[in-house]
């Protein structure tokens, strides 16, 4: 397959200003005709050719000035050359949406048509030089049978609505603002919306509307409240307000990721607009809050200032993540205060440590501006998103938040309505904040960007009591990854405080200043030392890293006296959570290298006494209980048994039901539900923490608490609480699983999105008694299983492949033939989620080997498969490299 190289970046030869656009919607055989005017760019040879890109489409007309004109088709592309300067160029195509199974361009689901661009779908729709540094204006004319597709939308607004002959119908559309093709959206179907008008901070009005399929209206309240919600925080953070009259949201029930920020026409995965206290858990409010913010805040970083190429991915995902979880913060700490915003921190923190310093130390490690790739989609990654959206609050740690408002102003005043690069933004928030440290550093600082690897942060103090100083050393080292070695040291902001023996913060003094109790030390060097100065103290503490202030691996060898010192003293919300973590995580190594599990009563007290502490936040507590996931312990060992590592985490949470048991008890009986069911952060964290204390009390084993949680999956009165209930049961594998799990589907059969956890839950539980591989295959010859549908395959192959490592590693390499053969099966219908679930052996060199070989022999069996999509043969060779 063809590599693509940021090295080989050529601007676009011709601008495309607009586009008139007409689709005759039908599911065996779309015509799309497009009337583009085309001009040459300045600098552009005359001779300059005009390539288009089209992937399984038919071509049926193309007319140069209304004259058919000789081109040349070179695999995916389509080249016209002796162009005129400018020109109309008219293209007429034939879509099969029907048949549209990889879910990109335009395809069905549930009967409606359905649009999905990013990164390179457009070219399935029509010829294009489909690449984002190409904007043009869209004018669209939507045709379709009007009784099946009584609605039709595109981007921008709605120009008119007219009856045609023979049933069908007709919608016309236009979008002032120029976009990038990967923008385009439209969908045909029978929805219903739910809609409402808001006045703007700035006065305008506009109308906001969440489309949905008939019978799912009930479900719509949050994701309208959270989009309200999003357009105010925009406004009232950044100054950015909406600049359209109509802001649409689609729910789809078939999509590859979670969400789309076509321009004014986002589409919506379901899970992540569907909700009501029935059928949704508190995570999924959550996480319909955060995409909902996601795709609205894209509207100014994505799609007013969009990529000048797919390498520059992370300039608006990174910084939009970033937004969005400034978004959920601010909200949080609204309602919950300053510690609500700290858990949101955490827990946005476990999903990089989890997902992205994995991804780091594996085959498909790579830089945030990632300098090469077979298959785009492939890299919408944690790296990208996740560790770009680190990079983007380490701006603001360096500027300050008005520092970084300021940046973001200029950013816009620079560059509103034109494609351009990651180096674009961070020039930005250099010149807004000349006397910053980003501003001086700003070349070490943009390696994040293009070198890639987690940094280790070396830290050791030294307390010199005769000196009155305390001397921190910090130095980085990162390591080489595929195709990276020998790198430089990056810009890493260290906050810090320092702790006496009683747990007091020490005034911070350096080079004379009065730092307060924390401060941000900058890390430029390969090494540097720091000395505070002024220290009163007999023995100190370091809290470093606070509020995780660096995606870094932070290596300091804190004893456990420390850790439980800082566990029970800390300012910093965060570090108290990561001593818990680290104390949590050590015992939990030792019982996986054999030693016997030895809970200890100084850490178990210590526990006790959070879960005591009235001024803790349940959420808080919740997380601190929380032990590390496994794909996190994994990561800490040099070569890594799954089933091991699950036994032993199990060993804990068995040993801490018993220790704690009082404890649980007594959070069960006083977290009882104080009114109806709200989403809100104070009552979302009471539950968290009465069903982790659940969870803890069936471990026990007890009759008695069997049948209370059974009676909560048939009584609960939100699905938050049923579901935790069914999983205690799944957990345990109690004899009430059965029953539990027969009648909540009998219950939730018509409703997908609930469907897709029953499936999850069984495909992730654990493996009691050798069978669980057997259980999943007989989950796929449920009526309901469907490989299509992505929600589907996710609940079942991704939970088991992925989300399941005891049961999925097996020795006897039974789980990776299972994997190799759904990947090959999947991949036949929709390379982006197969290209997903392959990565699920992205760590097989970490396996023992008996792991080991079967794993590479399953990746080996891939690569053989002479069909395999460049999507899914980029992440396997890679794996094997
Ligand atoms: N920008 C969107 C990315 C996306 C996507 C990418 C590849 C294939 C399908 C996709 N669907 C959505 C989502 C976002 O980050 O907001
Ligand atoms: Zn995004």
């Amino acid at each position: 397959a063809r590599i693509i190289r940021l090295a080989e970046y050529t601007p676009p030869s011709y601008a495309i200003d607009s586009v008139h656009l007409r689709f005759d919607l039908d599911p065996a055989k779309t015509r799309v005709h497009s009337r583009m005017a085309v001009r040459r760019l300045e600098g552009a040879a005359e001779s300059a050719p005009l390539v288009l890109d089209g992937e399984d489409i038919t071509l049926l007309t193309l007319k140069v000035n209304g004259e058919f004109v000789a081109f040349r088709q070179d695999g995916n592309t389509l080249v016209l050359d002796k162009l005129p300067e400018t020109f109309t160029l008219e293209i007429e195509t034939l879509n099969v949406p029907q048949a549209n199974t990889q879910l990109a361009g335009l395809y069905m689901s549930g009967g409606a048509f359905f649009t999905q661009c990013e990164a390179e779908g457009f070219r399935r729709i029509t010829y294009w030089p489909d690449r984002p540094d190409v904007m043009s204006r869209f004018h669209v004319t939507l045709r379709a049978d009007k009784a099946q597709y009584p609605v039709l939308l595109s981007n921008g607004n709605l120009v008119s609505q007219t009856d045609l002959d023979g049933g069908r119908h007709e919608a016309v559309w236009d979008d002032p603002f120029p976009k990038p093709c990967y923008l385009f959206a439209l969908v045909g179907g029978n929805l219903v919306c739910r809609e409402q008008t808001v006045r703007a901070a700035s006065g305008k009005t506009h109308l906001l509307q969440v489309y949905v399929r008939a019978g799912d209206l009930d479900k719509t309240e949050h994701a309208m409240e959270s989009l309200i919600k999003a357009i105010a925080w925009d406004e009232q953070r950044f100054g950015l307000s909406l600049d359209l009259d109509r802001f649409m949201i689609v729910a789809v029930s078939d999509f590859n990721m979670g969400a789309m920020e076509n321009k004014g026409l986002n589409i919506f995965n379901t899970k992540y607009v569907l909700a009501n206290p029935a059928t949704a858990t508190d995570a999924d409010y959550d996480g319909i809050e955060s995409v909902v913010g996601h795709e609205y805040f894209h509207n100014w970083t994505g799609d007013r200032i969009t990529c000048r190429d797919w390498f520059q991915l992370s300039l608006k995902e990174g910084l939009t993540v970033f937004r969005d979880q400034e978004f959920s913060q601010d909200l949080a700490a609204a309602s919950g205060g300053e510690s609500a915003r700290a858990v949101k921190r955490i827990e946005d923190v476990r999903v990089l440590r989890t997902a992205q310093f994995s991804e780091d130390a594996g085959p498909m490690a790579h830089p945030v501006r990632p300098e090469q790739y077979q298959a785009i989609d492939n890299f919408y990654t944690a790296t990208v998103y996740e560790k770009g959206a680190e990079v983007v609050r380490m701006m603001q740690t360096l500027v300050g938040r008005a520092g970084f408002r300021k940046g973001m102003d200029l950013y816009f005043q620079r560059f509103d309505g034109q494609a351009v690069t990651c180096d674009d933004f961070a020039q930005s928030m250099a010149d807004a904040n000349p006397d910053s440290a980003l501003a001086q550093h700003l070349a070490a600082f943009k390696r994040w960007y293009s070198q890639a690897g987690t940094p280790r942060l070396h830290a050791s103090g030294a307390l010199d009591t005769a000196a009155r100083t305390y001397t921190l050393t910090l130095r980085q080292t990162l390591p080489d990854t595929p195709v990276q070695t020998g790198k430089q040291p990056q810009v890493i902001p260290v906050a810090t405080g320092l702790l006496d023996a009683r747990g007091n913060a020490l005034p911070l003094w350096l080079q004379g200043q009065d730092k307060g109790t924390s401060t941000v030390l900058v890390l430029t060097e390969d090494q540097q030392t720091f000395v505070f100065e002024q220290i009163d103290a007999h023995a100190v503490t370091p809290s470093l890293l606070r509020g995780f202030s660096a995606p870094v691996i932070l290596d300091y060898a804190y004893t456990d006296a420390e850790l439980l010192h800082l566990l029970a003293h800390d300012a910093d919300p965060f570090n108290r959570w990561e001593a818990a973590q680290r104390l949590t995580l050590s015992r939990l190594l030792a019982a996986v290298r054999g030693e016997a599990l030895n809970l200890d009563a100084p850490y178990l007290d210590a526990l006790r006494a959070v879960l005591r502490d009235p001024k803790l936040d349940p959420a808080f507590k919740e997380l601190l209980l929380t032990p590390p996931g496994e794909a996190y312990i994994a990561e800490q060992l040099e070569e890594v048994d799954p089933p091991r590592i699950h036994r032993a985490r199990q060993a804990l949470r068995t040993v801490l039901a018993r220790e704690l048991a009082q404890d649980w008890q007594t959070l069960w009986d006083t977290l009882t539900p104080e009114g109806g069911y709200s989403p809100d952060f104070a009552s979302a964290g009471r539950r968290a923490l009465r069903n982790l204390a659940q969870a803890h009390l069936c471990e026990l084993g007890q009759a008695t608490w069997l049948g209370r949680v059974y009676q909560r999956v048939k009584d609960a009165d939100n699905m938050t609480d049923r579901f935790a209930a069914l999983a205690a049961l799944v957990h345990v594998g109690a004899d009430l699983t059965k029953p539990a799990l027969e009648r909540f589907a009998a219950q939730f059969a018509g409703e997908a999105l609930v469907m897709d956890k029953w499936f999850a839950l069984q495909a992730s539980a654990p493996d009691h008694d050798g069978q669980q591989l057997d259980r999943v295959r007989a989950l796929m010859r449920h009526p309901a299983f469907s490989i299509h549908s992505p929600n589907r395959a996710r609940s079942v192959l991704f939970a088991y492949c992925q989300a399941n490592p005891g049961a999925f590693h097996r020795a006897d390499g039974a789980g990776y033939a299972f994997w190799a053969e759904q990947v090959q099966a999947l991949d036949a219908i929709n390379p982006q989620v197969a290209a997903r679930l392959a990565r699920a052996l992205d760590r097989w060199r970490k396996l023992a080997p008996a792991y080991r070989e079967a794993a590479q022999q399953a990746l080996r069996t891939v690569a053989e498969s002479a069909t395999l999509s460049s999507d899914t043969r980029e992440i396997i060779e890679r794996a094997l490299a």
